[in-house]
């Protein structure tokens, strides 16, 4: 039996994160949300060798893919979906002819797996409160974010968060576009939505939802993107259901665009 030292493994645990919080003080881009649009926006950026953080609320990644439709683990993703799915290796099927099928499980776990392994360091249980706002040349601009443990969040507790700063931030928090809608809330600034607001998404419609998400993702105002469900949200389309190519291709193009821009 090997004679453990409970000192040792707090120390190890303690001094390691420490180090990859203090590693992430300053990167390149900061993604909030960890489900599908964050986790492929993610790799795709740190495949290109970017820093790259992903901060998630709750304890366990994947957001709304993780349970498929009503706790049916199965994933459908379109034509559109299908060259994420060959570049991440998860196994599918064809169910008709456009129609793709995955193991919502695989999904997840394959994807988070291969961002993870690509340099994106994921922080799980931390919460983006709030944004870094600040002029830089004469202009407003997103540089950073405004992070908590999400169980100070959930118990109303009032503890000053920690920042880190980013040249790019991703809104990638799904049906509530919760960061763009708190930079709205507090700063009152003009998006670069129809209405210059969030407009809130629309009911179902699975083929327009697809389509509006990856067009919506974008940066709607300077530093901050938008991707998947969140680009919906922000821009007012519809929301689309259980078919998840649509958030796959939106994460793929947030990532490109900001690496263009990291690039010069
Ligand atoms: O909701 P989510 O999966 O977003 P997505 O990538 O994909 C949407 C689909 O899952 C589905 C759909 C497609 O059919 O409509 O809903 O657009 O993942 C968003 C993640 O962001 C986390 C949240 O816990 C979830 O895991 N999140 C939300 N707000 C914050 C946050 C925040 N302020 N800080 C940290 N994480």
């Amino acid at each position: 039996m090997q004679n453990l030292n409970e000192v040792v493994i707090s120390q190890a645990i303690i001094e390691s994160y420490m180090e990859k919080l203090k590693d992430h003080l300053e990167v390149d881009v900061a993604i909030v949300g960890g489900g599908p649009s964050g986790l492929v926006a993610g790799y795709y950026l740190a495949k290109e060798g970017f820093k790259v953080s992903i901060y998630e609320r709750r304890i366990s990644i994947g957001g709304g893919m993780w349970a498929g439709a009503m706790f049916f683990n199965e994933i459908v993703v379109q034509e559109m979906g299908r060259e994420i799915f060959d570049e991440f290796e998860v196994n599918y099927k064809e169910f008709k002819p456009g129609y793709y099928l995955a193991d919502a499980v695989e999904a997840v776990t394959t994807i988070a797996s291969k961002a993870v392994k690509a340099g994106a360091v994921i922080f799980n249980g931390m919460t983006a409160e709030d944004v870094v706002l600040k002029k830089v040349n004469g202009n407003y601009r997103v540089c950073g974010l405004v992070i908590n443990w999400s169980t100070v969040e959930m118990n109303h507790l009032m503890v000053d968060p920690l920042v880190i700063t980013s040249k790019y931030v991703i809104d990638a928090t799904g049906h509530d576009a919760t960061v763009v809608s708190t930079l709205q809330r507090k700063a009152g600034v003009k998006l670069a939505t129809e209405t210059g607001c969030v407009v809130g998404e629309k009911p179902l419609w699975a083929s327009v939802g697809e389509e509006d998400t990856v067009k919506n993702s974008r940066e709607v105002f300077p530093g901050i993107y938008v991707s998947g469900m969140a680009a919906n949200a922000t821009c007012g389309s519809h929301r689309m259901g259980p078919v998840f190519g649509g958030m796959l291709m939106s994460g793929k193009k947030v990532a490109q665009e900001i690496a263009k821009k990291l690039r010069g």
